[in-house]
């Protein structure tokens, strides 16, 4: 008698593209020419891509035969407008403006909101965000719960904001906190989730103090099926109902619409205030385009109106995140240490515990991406004290507790065994992890410095 019966994706694939497999002399080569950085890698010496699950989804049919439809007038594209439509309908906001991507949004709020001097307090950073917050002229103060730098902890929300700590900034800084900025998912702890009671009690806390509060939009699909599957009085009810629940406990949202929304390229600033938006919007013509655009071509705009709505859809999300899960309970069940509970959107390795030997000041994150690839061609990316960066006021690397390796799961494009295979690598490279060195950096640029960062084994 069968004791389970399994589940399998609401979709049945159409289209298929190839994937090279390489010999480990040619990954040797790769890699040395990419200086030890899997952003420096082409794609074409990948075998499988698990660097981000940003604009590398599969679209629908559904998507691609509204691309067919994309109006690309200048201005006053009709795809704009069916755009605008599903952001209000499925987010509940007033007001759309598109931008390229999720960053063309942080840099358009932040230089509408930030003075000089300000504090931005939020659930741990993000590196665009928290570099547009920096550009103009903010101070970022991480106040998410300590548990979020614990990748042993089995909270059930780790993305929750702890109250006392934003109180507390909140106190110190009147008149000098233009909003605070909440992120769900909480992709540096490890796609960890915000609860809607948290979010609620941040709402209350920031109405007493007459603080805006921004969502950062991006997995928010990902986050309320966390919600729906572990907070009092949200089970059985439907991920759009939950999304718009939160959504209506912010004052706007920027969005990447290359996670969640399921296109390849988009992204949008969404604002209740009417005022905001005419100042945003000037800003758009300068930085991004037209406010009927943004940087997005009429075909994007439609791919994103219809994957909105796909990426809302409660048979879709529960596949996407259960595919994450079935990889990542492959791996703890051989041992392999890793941030839990298992996130939403990848499996992030923990570093320090799989190279104890490596000190971070040789980047273990960087050298077990490097290791990943070279044994099988799956390509992962660095999440620690390379991503952190250095301090805008010391100039000092930051440290930070969390030291990981991501390995993120593009949305409806790679397989179970993709999944099996991938989980096979993390185990032979952790039955050798005594072999893999650290690594010294040999270039280092000024910004965002883990996409093109060189280094050489030590
Ligand atoms: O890559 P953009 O500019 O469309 O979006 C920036 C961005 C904002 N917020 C969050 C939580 C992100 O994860 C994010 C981009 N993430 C990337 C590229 C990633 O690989 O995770």
């Amino acid at each position: 008698m069968l004791q389970k019966r399994s589940w399998a994706e609401p979709f049945r694939i159409k289209m298929v593209e190839s994937v090279r497999m390489t010999s480990p002399e040619e990954r040797l080569r790769a890699m040395e020419e990419a200086g030890y950085n899997t952003f420096l890698l082409r794609s074409r010496d990948v075998y499988i891509d698990l660097l981000t699950d940003s604009g590398t989804s599969a679209m629908s049919d559904r998507q691609w035969a509204a691309m067919m439809l994309g109006d690309e007038a200048y201005a006053g594209s009709e795809s704009f407008y069916r755009m605008e439509e599903a952001v209000q309908r499925r987010y509940g906001y007033k007001h759309v403006i598109p931008t390229h991507q999720g960053r063309g949004a942080e840099h358009i709020i932040s230089k509408l909101l930030i003075r000089p001097g300000d504090v931005v307090p939020g659930n741990m950073y993000f590196t665009t965000t928290r570099l547009h917050q920096e550009l103009a002229g903010a101070r970022f103060v991480d106040v998410i719960i300590g548990e979020a730098h614990d990748p042993a902890s089995l909270h059930p929300f780790k993305g929750d904001v702890d109250l006392a700590k934003l109180e507390q900034v909140l106190v110190e800084n009147p008149g000098k906190v233009p909003y605070v900025s909440v992120a769900a998912t909480v992709n540096m702890a490890g796609g960890q989730p915000i609860s809607m009671a948290n979010m609620r009690a941040v709402r209350e806390l920031t109405s007493r103090h007459g603080v805006r509060v921004i969502l950062d939009a991006t997995r928010i699909a990902e986050n309320a099926f966390f919600i729906q599957e572990r907070e009092a009085g949200y089970e059985g009810r439907p991920i759009a109902e939950i999304v718009l629940e939160m959504c209506n406990l912010t004052d706007g949202c920027t969005m990447s619409a290359k996670k969640d929304p399921l296109a390849n390229i988009g992204g949008f600033l969404a604002l209740n205030d009417r005022e905001l938006t005419e100042l945003a919007q000037n800003l758009l013509v300068i930085y991004e385009g037209l406010h009927t655009y943004g940087g997005m071509s009429g075909r994007d705009m439609e791919a994103v109106a219809v994957g909105i709505d796909e990426s809302l859809q409660d048979d879709h999300i529960r596949a996407r995140v259960g595919q994450v899960r079935y990889l990542g309970e492959k791996m703890l069940g051989w041992g392999i240490p890793l941030v839990q509970p298992i996130g939403g959107h990848g499996i992030f390795l923990d570093a320090k515990a799989f190279l104890p030997h490596v000190p971070q000041a040789q980047y273990p994150a960087q050298a077990l991406a490097a290791a990943l690839y070279l044994d099988s061609g799956i390509r992962s990316m660095e999440r620690g004290v390379v991503s952190a960066g250095r301090d805008p006021e010391t100039g000092l690397d930051r440290m930070p507790r969390l030291e990981l390796v991501r390995l993120t799961i593009p949305r409806r494009v790679y397989t179970q065994a993709h999944m099996d295979v991938t989980a096979e690598t993390a185990l032979a490279v952790f039955e050798g992890r005594e072999q893999i060195r650290g690594l010294r950096m040999t270039y280092e640029p000024k910004h965002l410095r883990f996409f093109q960062a060189r280094f050489e084994p030590v």
